[in-house]
């Protein structure tokens, strides 16, 4: 803005670049003013644009003017990092806000889906979370079956494990959705273990005194697992014997009661009981 006083023109308050600054004596041969140096500050690298010298003809001499600026030439824009950093945080406090004080988040529901939960040892058991469920996205599904024998998780949505023991377990699932809400949920899983079946036979139905009579626990069963350990017991109180087959002799004639007892690999027993009758040996001839 310019005002004419007593003739002359003075440059008002809101000067413009590269017009004369306020004070200045201007008339008809002014000319647009020129930057002629920009000094730089004692013992720094940037330079000063408050001691910015500018130039212009006023009616056939040539003025300079020093102005007057906030920021050296190079001087790194203190205000545009300050601005740039609020604009990369306030995404982030917006969002913490959004968090504190955004809608309320219904919790996931954690649903196991275990086939099967209950069979013979060992046991595999097939374990989904694919029935679990969120108003959001489940991100996370952590599973712990129970079982001394595998102490870590396991994570996955479909995941396996076998149980190679009897016993009753309580599997667990988590299961966390995109908000970090959580939610678990167990099942019992049950492992059971059939006995063996003891079976034996005897060489001979109705052995003599002093004959060698063989056992044979061959026929002996187990339905999940398998026999491990044989005990026979002859009846005579002359000893056990263990060992699928083996055999025995009887010093005295009579009536026997003989038990064999098998032991899986969990240690569950059977026995069988069959009755022995051994006879004295014939006396052959007549007579004498
Ligand atoms: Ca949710
Ligand atoms: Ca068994």
């Amino acid at each position: 803005m310019s005002l004419k006083t007593g003739g002359r023109q003075v440059e008002g308050t809101c000067a413009t670049p590269g017009a004369p600054p306020r004070g200045a004596v201007v008339g008809a041969s002014v000319a647009r003013s020129t930057v002629i140096d920009v000094p730089r500050l004692p013992g720094s690298p940037y330079r000063d644009r408050r001691s910015l010298l500018l130039s212009w003809a006023t009616q056939g001499v040539t003025r300079m003017h020093r102005r007057t600026r906030r920021r050296y030439v190079g001087e790194p824009d203190r205000g545009r990092r300050s601005r740039l950093i609020l604009l990369l945080i306030l995404p982030l406090l917006l969002g913490g806000c959004a968090a504190l004080f955004g809608p309320p988040n219904p919790p996931p529901e954690a649903v196991i889906d275990a086939a099967p939960t209950r069979g013979n040892a060992p046991l595999q058991v097939a374990f989904d979370a694919h029935l679990s469920s969120d108003d959001g996205t489940i991100v996370g599904c952590t599973w712990n079956f129970g079982d001394p024998a595998t102490a870590l998780n396991t994570m996955g949505r479909s995941v396996s494990h076998t149980y190679a023991k009897p016993g009753t377990y309580e599997a667990t699932l988590e299961v966390v959705d995109d908000r970090g809400e959580a939610d678990e949920e167990n099942v019992a899983i049950v492992v059971t273990n059939p006995p063996p079946v003891a079976a034996f036979s005897i060489s001979s139905s109705m052995p003599f005194v002093g004959e060698q009579v063989v056992f044979d626990a061959d026929g002996s069963r187990d339905p999940n697992d398998e026999v491990t350990a044989y005990a026979g017991d002859f009846g005579d109180n002359r000893g056990t014997a263990s060992g699928r087959r083996v055999s025995h002799s009887y010093i005295e004639a009579g009536s026997y009661t003989v038990v064999l007892t098998v032991t899986d690999t969990y240690g569950t027993t059977d026995r069988e009981v069959r009755f022995l009758n051994v006879i004295s040996p014939r006396r052959g001839g007549c007579g004498g």
